[in-house]
């Protein structure tokens, strides 16, 4: 018996250096089935537990709009890693943060591996790791792959995760309470659904009120249950005159803003690069 964990994270946020850093050179490189993303995977190194990494496609956010989303939330969701290991380029927090909001409302146990942490330091820039472990909830470990610094404490946080792996369920951060308010209706809605146990309800249910196609490909309501569902939507766009889906956006970048300064000091906010 083994275990599956998953790298995920932005572009260039340094997944294949970690990932080499991790298995060493032994890999396996295929395609996701359907898809020409590449799929490579290799053995956790030194270490008695069978554990395979898997270097998930480089994503922005778990929409399905991209065949790398696709697949990257395709296996979160139907393949259920022991663990995601979401690796973020600390020089770019912020913006790396909106894929990690998105991450903990999977409900899947998941921790951070914080990297080019040699670039926040030369900034001079300092990172309050319990801030961003309270405010995320989810776990930190600090490291700089491409200097091989932290890898072997994150091996050894990763292993400990996946033998208790009940104990780190992530949980979704909280929107704006007429958005909650949306959620749980659905949520009641879904009960009477046949839904895949393996969707956490409240990201289905976002999901539903997002009109994601895929999630409302599922569902099989009676049309009260529809109207229900349509009276939310409506509410909800007349109330913030934006489609569901960009009231999410926003509420998710106005909760990283919110403590953004509370994670990172001395930051420099400038310093933004587009890849
Ligand atoms: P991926 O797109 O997520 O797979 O990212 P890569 O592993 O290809 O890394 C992107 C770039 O960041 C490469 O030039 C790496 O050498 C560099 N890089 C990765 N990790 C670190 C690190 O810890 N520190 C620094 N300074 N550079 C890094
Ligand atoms: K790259
Ligand atoms: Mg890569």
């Amino acid at each position: 018996m083994g275990y599956n964990i998953a790298l995920v994270g932005n572009p260039n946020s340094g997944k294949t250096t970690a990932f080499n850093a991790l298995t060493g050179s032994k890999a396996y490189v295929g395609n996701w089935p359907g898809v020409t993303v590449e799929k490579k995977e290799g053995r956790l190194r030194g270490t008695k537990e069978e554990a395979t990494l898997v270097d998930l496609p480089g994503i922005y956010s778990l929409s399905p709009y991209t065949p790398e989303e696709v697949v990257a939330r395709n296996y979160i969701i139907k393949e259920q890693p022991d663990l995601i290991i979401n690796i973020i380029d600390a020089s770019n927090i912020e913006r790396n943060l909106y894929l990690t909001h998105q991450l903990v409302e999977l409900g899947r146990p998941t921790i951070i591996a914080l990297n080019m942490m040699d670039i926040v330091e030369k900034r001079g820039e300092k990172i309050d790791l319990k801030a961003l472990e309270k405010r995320f909830g989810v776990k930190v470990v600090p490291i700089s792959a491409a200097k091989n610094k932290g890898l072997e404490e994150l091996i050894k946080l990763a292993l400990e995760v996946c033998v208790a792996k009940v104990q780190i369920k992530t949980e979704a951060l909280p929107l704006e309470k007429s958005v909650e308010v949306a959620i749980e209706e659905v949520i009641t809605i879904l009960q009477d659904q046949k839904i895949d146990a393996h969707y956490d309800t409240r990201w289905f249910a976002l999901k539903v009120l997002e009109q994601d196609k895929e999630v409302v490909a599922q569902l099989n309501l009676s049309s009260a249950d529809n109207q229900v569902i349509k009276n939310c939507i409506e509410q909800l766009t007349a109330e913030y005159e934006d489609d569901v889906e960009s009231i999410v956006i926003n509420q998710r970048y106005e909760y990283i803003t919110k403590y953004i300064n509370e994670i990172v000091k001395n930051r420099m906010s400038h310093k933004v690069t587009l890849s």
